[in-house]
């Protein structure tokens, strides 16, 4: 059994994704990062970096190991994902170039596109004041990053080349969240594999679960 320390934002939505893909067991765990729960001592003590997501993995085969045994907990969405793909013998690339190909489009995801757009979302969205260089600047690069995604994609069905991956999991949330505003509308391939992967059972599973988990409480009856 896995807990997932989670919030419905796109750096959660790629552990459920991947959880439902694999059929692993898991339980999630809320961290409302809109109240600070993200600070919570507790929480700090799986994440050092106080953000989520994280899991604890209860099983993880290595009692054996030297310093093994016992639960195991994971920060960072990048690693989690190829813990995740380790521990499923799936979705890391089913040749070597393909799981060279898996790490490169995994890094260029959480050292690129994720902060950028996320920055560009703070800057469009949330930030107490207009900075319209700020704005700009990250706009730029959000746009930039989607046009190597889109080139990447003209030539492959995923990003590793012919199999779905953790890489294809880390990018298509903030995909899907760029997506509503507007900025797919000039990347094609970037559209056509975003289309696949929504369709995937997985995924509309995941985005249910991962839904369910901010929606308000029903009315009181
Ligand atoms: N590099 C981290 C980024 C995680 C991240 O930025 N999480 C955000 C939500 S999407 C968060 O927890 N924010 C809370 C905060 O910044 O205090 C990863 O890939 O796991």
């Amino acid at each position: 059994m896995i807990d997932l320390y989670f919030w419905p934002t796109p750096n959660g939505h790629k552990i459920t994704l991947m959880l439902e893909e694999a059929g692993l067991d898991y339980t999630i765990h809320p961290v409302n990062i809109t109240k600070g729960e993200q600070m919570a001592p507790g929480f700090i003590a799986l994440s050092p970096n106080n953000k989520m997501p994280a899991i604890v993995d209860h099983d993880t085969g290595d009692g054996d190991q030297p310093g093994g045994g016992g639960p195991l907990s994971i920060f960072e969405s990048g690693a989690i994902l190829l813990y995740l793909a380790k521990k499923a013998k799936r979705f890391a690339g089913e040749t070597l170039r393909e799981r060279v190909a898996v790490k490169e489009w995994l890094f260029w995801q959480v050292g690129g596109l994720g902060p950028m757009a996320g920055q560009m979302s703070h800057f469009v969205r949330f930030a107490p004041e207009q900075v319209p260089y700020a704005i700009r600047r990250y706009t730029d690069e959000t746009t930039r990053l989607l046009g190597v995604l889109n080139r990447r994609l003209a030539e492959n069905e995923f990003l590793a080349g012919g199999s779905y991956s953790v890489a294809d999991m880390a990018t298509y949330p903030w995909v899907r969240a760029v997506a509503a505003a507007g900025m797919l509308d000039v990347h094609a391939h970037v559209a056509r594999w975003a289309e696949v992967i929504a369709a995937r059972p997985a995924t509309v599973t995941a985005y249910a679960k991962g839904s369910a988990v901010s929606a308000p409480p029903p009315p009181a009856a």
